[in-house]
């Protein structure tokens, strides 16, 4: 399988919202493969990085400051087209428009508290995984499973 893998952060309004075992079960309901997983504080490096697209952004203080207000819960999950597919599950920005089904659309209403950050293109997830987990973090293994989730052409 050409499988896609992509960063999820659970944010800190996740955490204190309690929040993490309702977003990791609707990525594995959905059939996506855990292969990372640990709590840590993002520190400004990273979020330099992180959010270099921002930096000019009027709000980039606030939502740097937001991000380090307690830890994050971040995760890689893998599967077919999995960067679509995550985004797709995760809904728009803003919360309180995202669509009833999403974890945004279903969980938040606000813009920047909007629980978690998902890697919005194949290139950003390739960049995003790199500045949180070390290749020891990330697991390889076989679901057997998946001969029930993909078909024998996508598994190919
Ligand atoms: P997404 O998280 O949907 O990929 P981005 O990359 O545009 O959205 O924004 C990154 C984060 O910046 C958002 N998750 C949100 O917390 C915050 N943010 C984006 N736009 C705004 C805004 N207009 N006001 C406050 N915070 C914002």
């Amino acid at each position: 399988m050409k499988a896609q893998r992509s960063v999820v952060l659970v944010k800190p309004d996740g955490l204190q919202r309690g929040l993490v075992g309702e977003i990791i079960s609707r990525f594995e309901q959905k059939g996506l493969k855990l292969v990372a997983i640990k709590m840590m504080r993002l520190t400004d490096e990273i979020l330099d990085e992180w959010y270099a697209h921002h930096k000019a952004k009027p709000f980039f203080p606030r939502l740097k400051s937001f991000m380090k207000v307690a830890p994050v819960v971040a995760m890689l999950w893998e599967g077919l087209d999995c960067v679509d597919c995550v985004r797709i599950l995760t809904g728009i920005t803003k919360a309180r428009a995202a669509e009833a089904g999403s974890i945004r659309g279903d969980l938040a209403v606000s813009q920047q508290l909007n629980l978690i950050h998902a890697s919005d293109t194949l290139e950003m997830a390739k960049k995003e995984e790199k500045l949180i987990f070390t290749k020891d973090e990330i697991f390889e293994y076989k679901k057997d499973i998946e001969v029930f989730v993909y078909s024998e052409e996508e598994r190919e």
